[in-house]
């Protein structure tokens, strides 16, 4: 190698670094999950490039500004108005349906449910993903599905079985295990009685822009950004308790 290249190698190295290392600074700013009524999109921890190659700036930013924003106005639509319904957690709505006025109980838990959804799943991503569990973690995936590859095989089949528009999801059930399950639409572990840990959109909207029709494409990239810290703050906030995970709560408080 002569001097000139070795020093375009040496250039495009410390460019690479100071990249990933500004990009993993974001992860610092705390996404807040959703707050009450009226909703907001939450801030997102990292830029919309700054998860490039696996998904890319135009995903980003049309799924952030133009999917997530349009749920958080319907729902807002919709409780305008209405302060008895308004003032209930996002998460009492959804977990408890039966608190909302029937002709409104459709439109409410579908647009709750997509609000809820996609702040969570921004929040399961990271620039500066460690590739793999937190030991925490991977103690929890080695109890439930033998070791971290065969939960890693198990949640990416459930993420490609979804028929249609939904969502895989790692959750924790009433007994303390976990499970792996998938929801249609913009369902929720909410309404089953279970926490969610980590969650996968895999809406067409999530992915088709860069990868087509390859949903296992996107399925298979999707694990270089999973921001296994979150997971375990989810389990630990959650653990021993049938509620949501704290930052959940403690966010979520309404205003009427
Ligand atoms: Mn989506």
């Amino acid at each position: 190698m002569n001097n000139r290249s070795y020093v375009t190698v040496l250039i495009s190295t410390v460019f690479v670094a100071f990249c990933w290392e500004t990009a993993c600074q974001e992860k610092s700013s705390k996404t807040p999950l959703a707050k009450g009524y009226p909703y907001e999109l939450p801030q997102l921890g990292y830029r919309y490039a700054s998860l490039e190659p696996y998904i890319d700036v135009k995903t980003m930013e049309t799924h952030y500004t133009k999917h997530h924003q349009k749920y958080v106005d319907e729902l807002n639509a919709v409780l305008k108005g209405k302060p008895r319904v308004a003032k209930i957690p996002l998460e009492k709505l959804l977990s408890d349906p039966l608190k909302i006025p029937r002709a409104l109980r459709t439109k409410i838990l579908n647009n709750a449910g997509g609000h809820y959804n996609h702040s969570f799943f921004w929040l399961c991503m990271t620039p500066c993903s460690s590739r793999k569990p937190t030991p925490v973690v991977e103690a929890l995936l080695t109890k439930h599905f033998s070791d971290f590859d065969s939960f890693k095989t198990a949640f990416s089949t459930a993420a490609k079985s979804v028929f249609g528009s939904g969502y895989a999801w790692l959750v924790l059930q009433k007994d303390g295990s976990c499970a792996i399950i998938t929801t249609a639409n913009q369902d929720t572990p909410f309404s089953r009685g279970m926490i969610p840990l980590l969650c996968l959109d895999v809406w067409e909207h999530a992915y088709y822009l860069k990868f087509h029709n390859r949903r296992p494409d996107y399925i298979d990239q999707w694990w270089n950004v999973v921001n296994w810290d979150h997971v375990e703050q989810c389990y630990t906030d959650a653990q021993g308790s049938q509620r949501p995970p704290k930052n959940f709560e403690r966010n979520s408080s309404a205003v009427a």
